[in-house]
C-alpha cells in the first residue's frame, strides 16, 4: 500500500484509492437522514438477475439523472424510476461536492446508486460496464456496518485485495481498475449504529453518458 501524493488517499492497488473517513460522523449521519428522507420518494426495491430472475439479497434505489436497474430483462440506466413512473431525486449536494473533490475534473456523475445492505446481503464478484463513460472515475461511499469488499483485476477473478470498508470511507476506481471484478463478500453486523434498522449503504457515483451521447443539461 503506497500514500498517494497529495495526502489522504491510499492507493490500493493500480487505480483503485481509498479515502478513509472522508466524512465526518455528523454528514455520516447528515446523509443517511438524506437518503431515507429521499427513500420515501424513491422507495428501496430488490433488483432481478437477468435471465434467471432471482432477487439480489441488496435492496436499490437511485439518485440522478439516470438510474441503474436491473430486471429479467437485463441491465440498464432509466431516467424515470419504474415503480412510481418518477425522475430520480436528484443527488445530495454533499455527494456532489464528494465527486468534485475525488472524480479529478471528470464530468457531474449522471447516477447516485443507493445499495441497502441488511442482515446476509452480499453482492457477487461483478464489473460495473453498463456505462459509456469508462473514462470517468467511480466513486463509492460507505455509511453503516462494515463490508468486506474485494477486489480483482479486469482479466482474472482471483482477487489482488481484501478491504474492509467502513462508515464514512471512500473509494475511487478509475484507469486500470474501472472494469475490475470486484463485490461485496459480507457485512459485520453491529459495527456501526448510524443506519435506521441497521446494516449498510453503499452510495455509488458514476458518469453514464459518453461524449457523443451526453445531452444538455445531463
Ligand atoms: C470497482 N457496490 O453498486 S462499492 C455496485 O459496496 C457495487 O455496494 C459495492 O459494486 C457496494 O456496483 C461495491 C465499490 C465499487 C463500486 C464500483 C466499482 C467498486 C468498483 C467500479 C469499478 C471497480
Ligand atoms: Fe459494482
Amino acid at each position: 500500500m503506497n500514500e498517494k501524493a497529495g495526502g489522504g488517499g491510499i492507493e490500493v492497488a493500480a487505480g483503485v484509492t481509498l479515502w478513509r473517513g472522508i466524512i465526518a460522523k455528523s454528514e455520516q449521519i447528515s446523509l443517511v437522514e438524506q437518503v431515507f428522507r429521499l427513500a420515501e420518494v424513491a422507495p428501496f426495491y430488490r433488483p432481478r438477475m437477468p435471465r434467471s430472475d432471482r432477487p439480489f439479497s441488496v435492496e436499490e434505489t437511485n439518485f440522478g439523472s439516470l438510474g441503474w436497474y436491473a430486471d429479467r430483462n437485463g441491465y440498464r440506466y432509466l431516467p424515470k424510476n419504474p415503480y412510481t413512473h418518477d425522475s430520480w431525486p436528484a443527488i445530495p449536494d454533499m455527494l456532489l461536492l464528494l465527486w468534485q473533490k475525488l472524480a479529478s475534473g471528470a464530468p457531474p456523475p449522471e447516477c447516485c446508486l443507493v445499495n441497502l445492505y441488511r442482515g446476509g446481503a452480499r453482492m457477487g464478484l461483478h464489473q460495473d460496464r453498463d456505462e459509456d463513460a469508462l473514462d470517468a472515475p467511480v466513486v463509492s461511499l460507505s455509511l453503516g456496518d462494515d463490508a468486506i469488499f474485494r477486489i480483482a483485476t479486469t482479466q482474472h477473478r482471483a482477487p489482488t485485495a481484501r478491504l474492509t470498508l467502513s462508515s464514512g470511507d471512500a473509494i475511487v476506481f478509475g484507469g486500470p481498475a474501472r472494469l475490475a471484478f470486484h463485490g461485496i463478500d459480507r457485512l459485520v453486523p453491529g459495527t456501526s449504529r448510524i443506519i435506521p434498522g441497521g446494516g449498510r449503504v453503499n452510495l455509488t457515483l458514476r458518469r453514464v453518458t459518453g461524449k457523443k451521447d451526453a445531452r444538455p443539461g445531463g
